[in-house]
């Protein structure tokens, strides 16, 4: 009997990550004045209080990053005018002027950090702002070389060091794997090392990059990332996978999901300024288990999925 190459399971479960019916949760007609679109926002779960950093953009494509609060998670209200950044800085203008964007939020010691892509001539590189109440915000740098995008601080020091993990880019290609690096102050980084790489999944051979903050479980760091492929016409297509990296070694993947946990199938995820983009900024486990996948949709509008640890894990073990 031929035996099939790759044998299909039926019992494979189709969704892993389940959309909020409510999808999407913010637009840019949620915001005052001319913001269009808004997504890729970074969110965090601080004392029962859910709070979205937003990434948000104008008519005239300026960006800002803007507040929105939420008792529940779903219902997100944007505060009234977006975050003040330091456009006198010449550092801040040098290195942000065309833009800045995808943050993501990690709580260190009580403060939160933000991790921003900065977009320059210089290229693509990440910057760090930190707040401790979400109303004043401090730039605190660049913290990566050209080339660089998609910083994501682990919640915890490991071994005494600050960690993160980014996707510098390689070649003009702009393809590029997931990479860790080091740091005593969050400013000053290195023993950078390739953690996983494009190859290690069938449906991102372009590029991957590491999205919402990790999650520490008892298997390892749960890290929810983005893997990008090409269609025809370089039509780029995102998608969202999974992997665990080791608790105290996190250059070491414990385990891998082979398949990707959302891909982009709906209306509002297929049309947009970007077709066919999920990309995941955040993601929040709650005290029953469950876990809150932030999204942006097609480079549009802000989306929220919802899974649960288990179903991931059992990802990571690819059952
Ligand atoms: C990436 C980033 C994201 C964006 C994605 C899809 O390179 O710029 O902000 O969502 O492309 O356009």
């Amino acid at each position: 009997m031929p035996s099939i190459f790759h044998p299909f399971d039926p019992k494979r479960p189709k969704e892993i990550v389940r959309r909020y019916e409510g999808n999407p949760i913010l637009t840019g007609a949620d915001f005052p004045g001319d913001i269009t679109w808004v997504f890729n926002s970074g969110v965090i779960k601080d004392e029962g209080r859910y709070i979205m950093v937003c990434r948000v953009e104008d008519s005239a494509l300026y960006a800002y990053m803007w507040v929105a609060d939420s008792e529940d998670g779903f219902h997100f209200t944007p505060r009234p005018m977006p975050v003040k950044v330091p456009l006198d800085d010449p550092e801040f203008k040098e290195y942000s002027f065309r833009t800045y964007y995808d943050p993501r939020v990690t709580k260190l010691d009580g403060v939160f950090y933000i991790v921003h892509a900065a977009h320059s001539k210089h290229a693509c590189r990440l910057g760090l702002f930190r707040t401790i109440d979400f109303d004043e915000f401090e730039w605190m740098g660049c913290i990566s070389e050209p080339d660089n995008r998609n910083g994501v601080l682990f919640p915890e020091k490991i071994n005494g060091e600050y960690v993160r993990l980014d996707r510098p880019n390689i070649g003009s290609g702009g393809d590029g794997d997931i990479w860790v690096s080091y740091s005593p102050d969050l400013v000053h980084w290195g023993r950078s090392k390739c953690v996983i790489g494009r190859e290690d999944f069938r449906w991102a051979w372009k590029k991957i990059g590491p999205g919402a903050v990790p999650i520490r479980t008892s298997e390892g760091w749960l890290t929810i990332f983005h893997g990008v492929r090409t269609q025809c016409a370089q039509h780029y297509v995102y998608q969202s996978g999974v992997f665990l990296l080791d608790l105290d070694d996190p250059s070491k993947v414990v385990a891998k999901a082979e398949r990707a946990i959302l891909v982009p199938q709906m209306e509002y995820e297929l049309s947009g300024q970007t077709p066919s983009v999920v990309f995941t900024n955040a993601a929040i486990l709650e005290d029953d288990g469950s876990v809150k996948i932030y999204y942006g949709a097609a480079d549009s509008v802000q989306c929220v999925g919802l899974s649960t640890l288990d179903e991931l894990l059992a990802a990571c073990r690819n059952e």
